[in-house]
């Protein structure tokens, strides 16, 4: 058995004849394919399932995934009809907030399982499985499948993969393990193809978001006292920019962990008037999860997020880097 909470996770799901899964807000290839990857297995099962989004917009790039479309998105949690569900699953999200995108949705009254691996999850729910030191939930989910000895196909084992190249930054980063490999070894064999989700996922950006990335680089800071980079773009900017999408991850991920002599960086993009998101990654090791929870979100070591909201832009800033500075003197 990988996990022991393999077999109360299949007995809940047993008794279950309705089942909602969740995409969590702000989709990402791990969200996406995790909740596909469950909705194959659930289908096969003789489920009724369903996949709601509290987004309005999914991540289009993995949209070559089985069943993409049967992800309902622009849910309102506040306002959902939950009690026709014998079963909510959940993947991918840390607390409550990122399951419902809404900070003041109570949680529902019927059995939800949690199923994550962020340091910083808050088990929210009646059954917890939360593994740190797993890639992704889609790796998680691969070793639910092997614990439950069902067959993975080959458009299951192609979700598993996306949610693990995703999530891995395509096996750059420092949370792919021999376990990872063993996944991809695995999905591969069931007939996932790894290059179609790099492809996917890493080259094929719109040419808004690359010129995005200018607009980051040309507003790019060095803290170089707190070893730290940074780039923050109004609301104006960004609504100038066309408002790609996946913009402030993105250019996180790509350009905060690269510069020499600093231990982590962020992006702040001002998404919604007054409402200020920012992504932290780490270069070093240094953990930027403190910082993001501190700031009222979550995350992991090398990548979290967080919002700063009702304050003026410049002010929203000020107070990131204020908490910054001073996580970045606690760690000296
Ligand atoms: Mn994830």
């Amino acid at each position: 058995m990988n996990y022991k909470e393999s077999t109360v996770i299949l007995e809940e799901i047993k008794k279950a004849k309705k089942i909602l899964l969740n995409c969590h807000r702000g989709p990402d290839p791990d969200a996406i394919g995790s909740c596909l990857a469950m909705y194959k297995v659930l289908k096969r099962m003789v489920k009724k399932v369903e996949i709601i989004c509290p987004s309005e917009r999914l991540y289009e790039n993995v949209n070559y995934l089985k069943d993409f479309t049967e992800i309902k998105t622009n849910i309102v949690f506040s306002s959902f009809n939950f009690s026709i569900y014998d079963l909510f699953i959940v993947f991918d999200s840390s607390s409550w907030e990122m399951v419902s995108g809404d900070k003041k949705s109570v949680i529902p009254k019927l059995p939800i399982i949690n199923i994550d691996h962020h340091e910083t999850n808050t088990f929210y729910s009646g059954v917890n499985l939360v593994d740190k030191n797993a890639s992704s939930v889609g790796e998680m989910l691969l070793k639910i499948f092997v614990d439950w000895e069902i067959e993975i196909d080959a458009d299951c084992a192609a979700c598993l993969m996306a949610a693990i190249v995703g999530d891995t930054g395509a096996f750059r980063y420092a949370n792919t393990t021999p376990s990872t490999f063993e996944a991809i070894k695995l999905l591969t064999e069931k007939g996932a193809n790894k290059d179609q989700a790099i492809f996917h996922i890493f080259r094929s950006n719109p040419s808004e978001l690359v010129k995005f990335w200018g607009v980051v680089l040309s507003k790019l800071q060095i803290d170089k006292k707190y070893k730290f980079v940074w780039s923050a773009i109004s609301y104006k900017d960004y609504e100038k920019m066309g408002k790609p999408e996946n913009a402030k991850e993105t250019a996180a991920s790509y350009f905060t962990q690269i510069v020499h002599g600093t231990d982590f960086g962020f992006i702040a993009v001002e998404q919604e008037k007054g409402i200020l998101s920012i992504s932290f990654r780490s270069r070093t090791g240094f953990d930027t999860s403190k910082i993001a929870l501190e700031l009222g979100g979550g995350g992991h070591i090398w990548a979290s997020g967080a919002k700063v909201e009702g304050l003026p832009f410049n002010e929203a800033v000020k107070k990131v880097l204020k908490i910054c500075r001073m996580y970045a003197k606690m760690n000296r």
